[in-house]
């Protein structure tokens, strides 16, 4: 009994001793809270943080959305980017051609602001030489081209081609252009969207070329059920509206 009554004793005198314990220590809190200066001290910094937090919000940059527009060669890349930035800025961005890779060297407009339905985007827009599988110099002598300016050409769109998968790290979204009256099941069609697709990038696809009796709007759809298609003539400016409507609904 009494090796019993004694354990208990020892067990209750553990319990008053942690609680005498935490007694002193919160007493020891108190006297912390209730020192003025250290209380003034924390809600200077309390309030010092919360304005710099709010002019940090008011200042911040809005960072850029990096636009890159892909597809295969000739498929008027360079024409919607130039639609887009005489919408936005009032000027073209490059040079355009019936002859295949126009464009050799990757092109960015910085800063161009597009506005829709209230809202307000700022973006940079790479446009990027077209993406083929095959290169012949001689496809360019077709276009009465003399041999050396042919193989030059050539040798410039292959670098061109490497040159858009490298910037293809830079890109944010991407628009996908496709000549509406061409097979979308090609291979580069492929290629381009699951490099794009492995990467994350959110992707439109645009059918281009709707203003010719041949484009098929619906072939592209199907052949990439996945995407928002829309389908529009870059040339002549036609369903602008829905593409910038799909173009906001992307980001
Ligand atoms: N009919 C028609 N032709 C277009 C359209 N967009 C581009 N083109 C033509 O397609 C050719 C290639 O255009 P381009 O913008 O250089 O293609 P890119 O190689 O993809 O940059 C040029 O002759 C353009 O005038 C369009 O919406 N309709
Ligand atoms: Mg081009």
């Amino acid at each position: 009994m009494a090796s019993k009554k004694s354990s208990r004793r020892s067990k209750s005198a553990k319990k008053t001793n942690l609680s005498s314990q935490g007694k002193a220590s919160t007493t020891a809190d108190l006297g912390k809270k209730v020192d003025p200066k250290r209380q003034q001290g924390l809600v200077i910094k309390y309030i010092r943080n919360f304005f710099r937090r709010i002019i940090n919000q008011m200042f911040a940059k809005k960072k850029d959305i990096k636009l890159g527009i892909y597809g295969p060669p000739n498929a008027g890349k360079t024409t919607l980017a130039n639609r887009i930035c005489k919408d936005w800025l009032g000027e073209r961005m490059g040079a355009v051609s019936k002859i295949p890779h126009e464009t050799r060297n990757v092109q960015v407009k910085e800063k161009v602001t597009i506005k829709h339905d209230g809202k307000e985007m700022s973006f940079n827009i790479i446009d990027t030489p077209g993406i083929a599988t095959k290169i012949d110099y001689e496809d360019f002598m077709n276009f009465k081209m003399k041999t050396q300016q042919a193989k030059d050409r050539a040798k410039e769109a292959t670098k061109g081609v490497i040159e858009s998968i490298k910037w293809l790290d830079e890109v944010d979204v991407c628009l996908v252009v496709l000549d509406a009256t061409d097979n979308p099941y090609s291979q580069v069609n492929v290629t381009i969207i699951g490099n794009l697709a492995a990467r994350n990038i959110p992707v439109m696809i645009v059918a281009n070329k709707t203003d010719l009796r041949k484009s098929n709007i619906r072939r592209v759809e199907s052949a990439f059920p996945q995407y928002d298609v829309v389908g529009i003539s870059a040339h002549k400016g036609k369903n602008m509206e829905e593409f910038y409507e799909s173009l906001f609904r992307l980001i």
